[in-house]
């Protein structure tokens, strides 16, 4: 089976970056094609993505010559056709636990996205911090620790061992620090750990290798 994975800019696309670190992290071998962010600072756009999708959107899966989009069903197809990697967790308390906070996050947290859009090479401490922003966080970092302390017995992840629902979160763990959000111990724990997985670092380094600039997500910096 052949699979690619049409990706954006590695410093700027969360949606791309979550299937990417799920299928590195577990070691599933895919190829990268990368698509470069154009457009303006109102809108973005995604030359090139023509030719693999009609949404016009990355991240999409190529699986034998065809498209899976959006980053979710990227994952459960991840997670059927390789489920001997258990990408999500095996027990099924744990497994609806880990769905539930994969849907809430690809469905919701508008306000931290919005204001804190992934950045991972810039710094911008106390930037997009509103309370709508800081509601957002303030949830999320309730998810981790409902998860960790139901589930993470196993380790320092969410469901102890790596799994969907560590990938889907790893854009947060990013804009937690290009933004300087202050969290608690656990949910800090938590980011150490997400930024100590070998897929997150190897993404990271990536990122930092990349020069363009995209307006889109830079509400910060002026121009460049
Ligand atoms: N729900 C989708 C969202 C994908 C998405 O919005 N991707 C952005 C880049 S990170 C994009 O391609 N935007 C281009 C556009 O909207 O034209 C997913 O999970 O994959």
């Amino acid at each position: 089976m052949k699979l690619q994975l049409v990706i954006g800019n590695k410093n700027y696309s969360s949606w791309s970056m979550r299937p990417w670190v799920l299928l590195r992290q577990a070691q599933i071998p895919f190829e990268e094609v990368q698509l470069y962010f154009g457009g303006t600072s109102d809108a973005l756009t995604v030359p090139g993505i023509e030719k693999y999708s009609k949404a016009g959107k990355v991240p999409v899966l190529i699986v034998d010559g065809e498209p899976v989009r959006d980053s979710l069903a990227i994952a459960e197809t991840a997670a059927e056709l390789f489920p001997e990697k258990q990408l999500w967790p095996a027990d099924a308390q744990a497994r609806r636990a880990a769905r539930s906070a994969c849907a809430e996050m690809h469905s919701g947290f508008q306000a931290l996205r919005g204001r804190m859009p992934m950045n991972i090479k810039g710094s911008h401490p106390g930037k997009g911090l509103t309370p709508e922003s800081q509601k957002d966080i303030d949830r999320v970092v309730a998810l981790w620790s409902e998860c960790r302390e139901t589930f993470g017995k196993g380790g320092s992840l969410l469901f102890g061992k790596f799994s969907v629902a560590d990938a889907f979160f790893a854009p947060v763990v990013m804009r937690f620090r290009t933004y300087g959000v202050e969290v608690p111990r656990l949910a800090k724990d938590y980011c150490a750990a997400v930024e100590a997985l070998p897929a997150v670092r190897e993404w990271i380094e990536g990122a930092r290798k990349e020069s363009k600039f995209v307006p889109a997500d830079e509400p910060y910096t002026t121009k460049k």
